[in-house]
């Protein structure tokens, strides 16, 4: 273990449809990561913990009705009622391993034909990711793993949608990993990716912010 110290923590995204192993693979970088002594912590968006997480699932529970609008704000309001607390333990050093983010936001409501620009406005000025890991499957390998739940967007013809929008948001951040490989394989690969990023930050690279 070598000293992770006088650096910021680095914000690592992971990202991908329902079904490509975006939860399981993160909690296993996690603990990999804390075992290698790097302060970590695991974060999700939607954040259902607080009043506006609880809306929103609500919403996705199928127990409330909002407009396609309505919800997407919400989504994003979440992220910006927990951006402070995100800055503050990125500059403290800390490591956010977070599954979903501004990208799901927009890759999501997209796909109920929400204008993409639309979509990306209430995103501008949020935390920008060092990394996004992208778990890559096609639609119908990740509707044959079963599984989907009774969310509102558990659906193989709504989620081809969603992955073609997830396609026009790749940047110089997104590294696109095969999410068909054996999970050990997968795993490997975002050690890598991830550990050569958070020794990166220690240049000190200054925290960016979305889509400005
Ligand atoms: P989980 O199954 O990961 O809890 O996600 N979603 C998520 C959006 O539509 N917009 C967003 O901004 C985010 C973060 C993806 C629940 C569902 O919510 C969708 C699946």
């Amino acid at each position: 273990n070598c000293h992770w110290d006088n650096s910021r923590g680095s914000l690592i995204v992971l990202e991908g449809l329902d079904r490509s192993g975006k939860t399981s693979q993160s909690n296993s970088l996690v603990s990999f990561l804390k075992g290698k002594g790097v302060p970590v912590e695991a974060w999700h968006f939607p954040d259902r913990s607080t009043t506006v997480g609880g809306m929103i699932s609500s919403y996705l529970a199928n127990k409330s009705q909002l407009d396609d609008r309505t919800i997407h704000l919400l989504f994003s309001a979440n992220r910006w009622e927990k951006s402070s607390l995100m800055e503050t333990k990125l500059k403290s050093g800390v490591t956010l391993v977070v599954d979903r983010y501004s990208y799901s936001g927009v890759a999501f409501s997209a796909a109920k034909g929400l204008d993409i620009q639309w979509c990306k406005a209430p995103e501008e000025g949020l935390i920008a990711p060092d990394l996004v890991l992208y778990l890559d499957i096609p639609p119908e390998k990740a509707a044959e793993r079963g599984g989907y739940g009774s969310e509102r967007y558990e659906h193989l013809d709504f989620q081809q949608k969603v992955a073609s929008h997830y396609t026009n948001l790749h940047d110089h951040t997104w590294k696109v990993i095969d999410a068909c490989q054996p999970a050990e394989d997968i795993e490997k690969q975002l050690r890598e990716l991830a550990l050569e990023c958070i020794s990166s930050r220690r240049d000190g690279k200054p925290l960016s912010r979305l889509w400005l």
